[in-house]
């Protein structure tokens, strides 16, 4: 007999809702899930690769340990003692901070990952801690930790009552949102334009974006600080500021006035490629608009001036009285887990930055991590406090972070290495200790992450779809014995009982003498539901054990299979705020002083080619591509070009081209398209699957190229220690 599951997509942050036919073990169908509260039926067709994830033959289900170079099947017990034997000897020797550890993207989207590394991490300790976070939203984070007092208080465009919508360096018709958790933003896109709203892009890439929208301009790569500095600079100006209710919760008004001086739009128009009076425009069009937003993404992250861009996205929010109002830019609230609901509302401790930095670079600390594209140097730089052991957690980096052949050599001189990953990949295969990770048809998932940036709060547990048969434990399980194996306990320990002592930890710190009443209270069942459930229980919507009976728990959110809608966003200023002030930091200094790097570049000739990174519909970063029903058609790995840049390089639509930067070179295939801005090449990134010892038959046939190959892992917005993956400098030339 047919039956029907409902589960909440792992593939991308738009966290939409499927619903999943299935028979005998078997799925028959995937499709929308059109009760579903939130993402009411949209999928997108990465969604129904989950059939083909789950039944990929490639996909690991059995511990690997590598013997004499090669991996062997191994059981659970097997595999646990092989890291109980090796690892903490080398913690012993060499000290905490020689364990590094790597997150990957898929840890946002998997519960157990999300809500148990933070137990591995505490018992390890060490400062080594990475993840793509630095290659890709921390200059964010950093932005909204110094502005608003948390980490994650990102504010995220109000899309369903905005009238405008100033898009930069984002292609959510393809990403499906990001920092920004919209289902079907192509509808929500359509639907605001119906009302008589406007959408612009700001991309050197007229984009599947730019395609659906009013108005587009090309703009330098890595250049948007220019742009977004001359807008504040126009705001001043023209007398449009007008920050409105907010007027009284902002500290630093003057001094960013006084830093923008020298940013008129018309000293940065050449600078960025956008004349002055369209700058003027933009910043016009923005102040005028009845609910409007500016909104960020990738392209602003993944720069030199990273996190001076992200900030001045919402200096300009601010300023023309967006932020925290209906159809601009608000705060989500989401219903557990979040840092912006925790603690004293409207003030707090901020946030701590740059507390270490790292030993061969000293690349600061953020939000206790240190960059991604320092990993290779702290494990191949000789002396004191070097990394010799390494756990990886869902992440591919040596496809994902620049320049990977470095790491690829350096992961090899690592003593000891392990990886959680459901594939013997181009990271994976450097490993001494695979353990797989759990098919998500397999299990139960709430969103810990995405429901912190999603445009309208709910709350989704999805159960497992189908029964695990594979024999592997939970993912939180297996981090649970690496915290016992890295405490000492050894690879037998009785986890069960850790884990209680580890959740009666958290709650000792939390409610102090109440922590046995709220252990007894929670759901019996062990593991991530537990967390989970105190989670939603303590959360703002919470039944707060009792005090507040109409309100939220596992055992409720679990009872809506399609979800409960929490509603739309409401204003959150002051409460969300937790600077020390209380107020909104509209000029850190940290910031302020950064600007000398801007003043110091602003007559800086653009290189004859630069490129930028894309991403594609039917891929996402590097590890999907082993999927048939995403994998076939036409080869998506073309580097884009405008044709004025072919017929000046004398390249061909479909012939190889050798694309360089400095001594290292890949070979791409060329396809020639007028949306590319001249002077810009686009390649997508994560691919370059013919690396040996992988196992990834499918996405070897058609392997692409690695784009971070050519990369340069030392090039870092310094504020925020994020790869500049946008915008380098690069020369083309054919290929014969
Ligand atoms: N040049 C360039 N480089 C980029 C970017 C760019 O725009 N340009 N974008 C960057 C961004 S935004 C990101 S987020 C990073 C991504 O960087 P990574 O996270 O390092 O790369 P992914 O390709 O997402 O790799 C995910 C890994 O998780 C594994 N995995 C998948 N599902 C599971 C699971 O359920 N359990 C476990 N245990 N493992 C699983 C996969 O097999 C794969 O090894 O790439 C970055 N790299
Ligand atoms: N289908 C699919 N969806 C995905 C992913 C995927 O790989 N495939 N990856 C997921 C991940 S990990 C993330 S982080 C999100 C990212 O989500 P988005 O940020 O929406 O993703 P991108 O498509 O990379 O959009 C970045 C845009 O910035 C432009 N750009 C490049 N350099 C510059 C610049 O200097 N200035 C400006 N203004 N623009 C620039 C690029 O041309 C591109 O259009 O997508 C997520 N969703
Ligand atoms: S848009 Fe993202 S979350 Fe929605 S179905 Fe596609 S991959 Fe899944
Ligand atoms: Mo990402």
């Amino acid at each position: 007999m047919a039956a029907v599951a409902r589960r909440i997509c792992p593939f991308c942050e738009a966290a939409c809702g499927l619903e999943i036919e299935h028979e005998d073990g078997k799925v028959k169908k995937i499709k929308g899930d059109d009760a579903d509260v939130f993402s009411a039926g949209f999928l997108c067709p990465k969604a129904v690769s989950l059939k083909d994830l789950h039944e990929d033959g490639d996909r690991l289900r059995t511990p690997l340990i590598k013997r004499d170079g090669r991996f062997v099947d191994a059981t659970w017990d097997e595999a646990y003692a092989e890291i109980a034997r090796r690892l903490p000897p080398i913690i012993e020797r060499d000290g905490r901070d020689a364990v590094a550890t790597v997150l990957g993207n898929p840890v946002s989207h998997k519960m157990s990952l999300m809500l148990y590394f933070p137990r591995l991490a505490r018992a390890l300790g060490t400062k080594n801690m990475y993840s793509a976070s630095s290659v890709d939203q921390v200059p964010k984070m950093l932005s909204c930790g110094l502005m608003y007092g948390g980490w994650l208080s990102v504010p995220v465009p109000d899309i369903d009552r905005s009238d405008y919508l100033l898009i930069v360096g984002a292609n959510p018709m393809v990403s499906n949102g990001s920092l920004w958790t919209v289902p079907d933003f192509r509808g929500k896109a359509k639907a605001l334009r119906a009302r008589g709203g406007r959408i612009a892009v700001i991309d050197p890439r007229r984009t599947e974006t730019a395609e659906i929208a009013d108005e587009h301009h090309f703009i330098r790569p890595g250049a948007d600080v220019f742009l977004l500095l001359g807008m504040v600079h126009a705001l001043f100006d023209e007398n449009l500021v007008m920050p409105g209710r907010l007027a009284e919760h902002l500290n630093g008004l003057e001094s960013l006035q006084a830093a923008v001086q020298p940013y008129a739009p018309e000293s940065v128009a050449s600078r960025c490629g956008i004349d002055a009076a369209t700058i003027r425009n933009l910043a016009r069009d923005l102040a005028g608009a009845q609910r409007g937003a500016i909104y960020g993404r990738i392209g602003t992250c993944t720069q030199q001036y990273g996190t001076l861009a992200s900030w001045l996205i919402d200096v300009l929010n601010i300023l023309t009285g967006h932020l925290d109002e209906e159809g601009g830019m608000m705060f989500p609230k989401a219903a557990a887990f979040a840092g912006n609901t925790r603690g004293k509302p409207g003030t707090g401790r901020g946030v701590a930055y740059g507390r270490y930095r790292s030993r061969v670079s000293g690349a600061p600390e953020v939000a206790g991590e240190l960059p991604v594209t320092c990993l290779a140097e702290e494990i191949d730089t000789p002396g004191p406090g070097q990394v010799k052991a390494l756990i990886t957690i869902a992440g591919n980096p040596v496809l994902s972070a620049p320049n990977g052949p470095r790491l690829a050599a350096a992961l090899d001189q690592l003593e000891f290495m392990v990886s959680m990953d459901i594939y013997l990949n181009e990271t994976s295969r450097h490993a001494d200790v695979i353990l797989p990770g759990v098919s998500p048809l397999e299990d139960a998932h709430y969103d810990v992450t995405f429901t912190q940036f999603s445009h309208r709060n709910h709350a989704r547990y999805s159960p497992p779809v189908l029964p695990r048969t594979s024999g592997a434990p939970d993912e939180w399980e297996s981090l649970l014995r690496l915290t016992a194996i890295v405490q000492g306990l050894g690879p037998d320990a009785d986890i069960a009982q850790l884990d209680d002592a580890l959740l009666r930890e958290d709650l000792d710190k939390s409610v102090g003498p109440l922590a046995g009443t709220v252990m007894d209270m929670l759901t019996p069942q062990r593991g991530v539901e537990r967390v989970l459930d105190l989670g939603l229980r303590s959360g703002p919507y919470g039944d707060q054990f009792g005090r507040n009976p109409g309100g939220l728990n596992l055992q409720k959110v679990r009872a809506a299979p399609s979800g409960i809608d929490l509603g739309a966003m409401t204003q959150r200023i002051p409460e969300v705020l937790r600077t020390p002030s209380g107020k909104i930091e509209l000029a850190p200094q940290l910031l302020l002083d950064d600007l000398a790097r801007v003043a110091a570049a602003m007559h800086e000739p653009a290189p004859e080619l630069v490129v930028i990174g894309r991403r594609q519909l039917r891929s996402n970063n590097s590890w999907m591509h082993n999927l048939p029903v995403l994998a076939k058609g036409a080869y998506r790995c073309t580097a884009l070009v405008h044709s004025q840049d072919a017929a000046r390089f004398g390249l061909a639509n479909g012939g190889s081209a050798q694309l360089r930067n400095g001594d290292r070179a890949i070979t791409v295939q060329v396809e020639i398209d007028d949306g590319m801005m001249p002077g810009v090449v686009s390649l997508p990134h994560g691919w370059g699957h013919n690396l040996p010892g992988t196992q990834m038959a499918v996405a070897a046939e058609r392997p692409g190229v690695n784009l971070n190959a050519i990369l340069d892992e030392n090039l870092r917005d310094p504020l925020s220690g994020n790869a500049v993956l946008s915008g380098i400098p690069v020369t083309l030339a054919p290929a014969d």
